[in-house]
């Protein structure tokens, strides 16, 4: 008699002294789905009986070796790590999403919009020169429009918990839709309106081929002068040159950055030293692992029980 192996979930994120972890918060949330959760790097590991890998940067071709791959669940809520993989098997891609992602991002955006209205730059380098230069900002949350790029599963929890601060608050998708509270504009056709009641543009689109390099010297040229601009969406969604040109130049007055086309940022990017950009590392949002654990185990049980999979990246629309 031949025993069945039990299915594989092969996790990448966090190496090996991440599993006993993993392994952990997958016993609580999917004993009944009956997983070994194995590392990426574990050579014992049978390619038939691998079902499900969870992970942010695949090596290339490394999933294409798993015949019985069912899906890839990302540990991140964007995908383009994963597409990145020439030889990316034809399998459901699940994103990263969970209530706790959506609350960090929203904190983090809020945290970022205030800090750029308190000119909270120009303070961090008043104390690096031990300076005391006591000022007063010319606007509060009240007076201050927010413009989110994006309006999915993180931009509208960020728009909504701006709103709820009292910032005048809109959003940028590209279907229409109704959101109490916001005002919602959609397609290119809508985008320039949007960009000119913008004080401060928060990035939270996907990269696809439509929304790479979208802020560049004429999106910028199209926001107020002295307007703001957060990236958290990713590092392509921004032309680097266009926006440290316009911050010289004056007409946008600062940044907060927190994604970068080449991630760690380069010790010798301009961005590190420019006195109008807050650098943070890709740390906006990134939810516990018990969390993710929790959103995996929802989503592998949904696939295998045929009811609709939350976030389940679509390949038809590039995100
Ligand atoms: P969703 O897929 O839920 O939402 C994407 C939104 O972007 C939708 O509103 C969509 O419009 C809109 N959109 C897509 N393409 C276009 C376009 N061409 N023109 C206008 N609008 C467009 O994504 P999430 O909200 O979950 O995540 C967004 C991104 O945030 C991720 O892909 C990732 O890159 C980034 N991220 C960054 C993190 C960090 O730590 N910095 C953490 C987590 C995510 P519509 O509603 O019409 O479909
Ligand atoms: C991302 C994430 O997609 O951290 O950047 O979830």
């Amino acid at each position: 008699m031949t025993v069945a192996s039990k299915p594989i979930l092969l996790v990448k994120s966090g190496g090996e002294a991440a599993l006993p972890e993993w392994r952990a918060s997958f016993a609580e949330f999917a004993p009944q789905l009956g997983l070994e959760v194995r590392g990426w790097h574990d050579a014992g590991v049978d390619p038939l009986a691998v079902e499900y890998a969870l992970v942010w940067q695949p090596d290339a071709g490394r999933l294409a070796q798993y015949p019985n791959l069912k899906a890839v669940i990302s540990s991140a809520a964007g995908v383009d790590h994963i597409l990145a993989d020439p030889q990316l098997p034809d399998v459901p891609i699940v994103r990263m999403v969970t209530p706790e992602t959506q609350q960090r991002m929203a904190e983090f955006t809020v945290m970022s919009s205030l800090m750029l209205l308190k000119d909270m730059p120009r303070i961090i380098g008043q104390q690096a020169r031990a300076e005391w230069v006591e000022f007063s900002t010319p606007r509060t949350a009240l007076e201050t429009r927010v413009g989110v790029l994006g309006l999915g599963a993180l931009g509208l929890a960020c728009a909504r918990m701006h709103a709820q601060l009292g910032f005048d608050t809109a959003g940028w998708a590209r279907s229409p839709r109704n959101e109490p509270g916001l005002a919602c504009h959609a397609g290119a056709a809508q985008l320039p309106a949007f960009l000119a009641r913008t004080d401060i543009l928060i990035c939270l689109l996907p990269e696809t081929d439509d929304t790479r390099h979208l802020i560049d010297a004429a999106l910028l040229r199209q926001l107020p002068r002295g307007a703001a601009v957060v990236n958290v969406g990713r590092g392509t969604h921004v032309k680097s040159a266009d926006l440290l040109a316009a911050l010289d130049e004056g007409h946008i007055s600062s940044a907060v950055l927190d994604v970068f086309d080449t991630e760690p940022l380069p010790a010798d990017a301009p961005f590190w030293r420019h006195p109008r950009i807050i650098v943070t590392p890709h740390a906006a949002a990134t939810p516990s692992r018990r969390e993710r654990a929790r959103q995996a185990a929802v989503a592998i049980s949904a696939m295998i029980g045929g009811v609709p999979v939350p976030h389940l990246y679509d390949r038809a629309r590039g995100y």
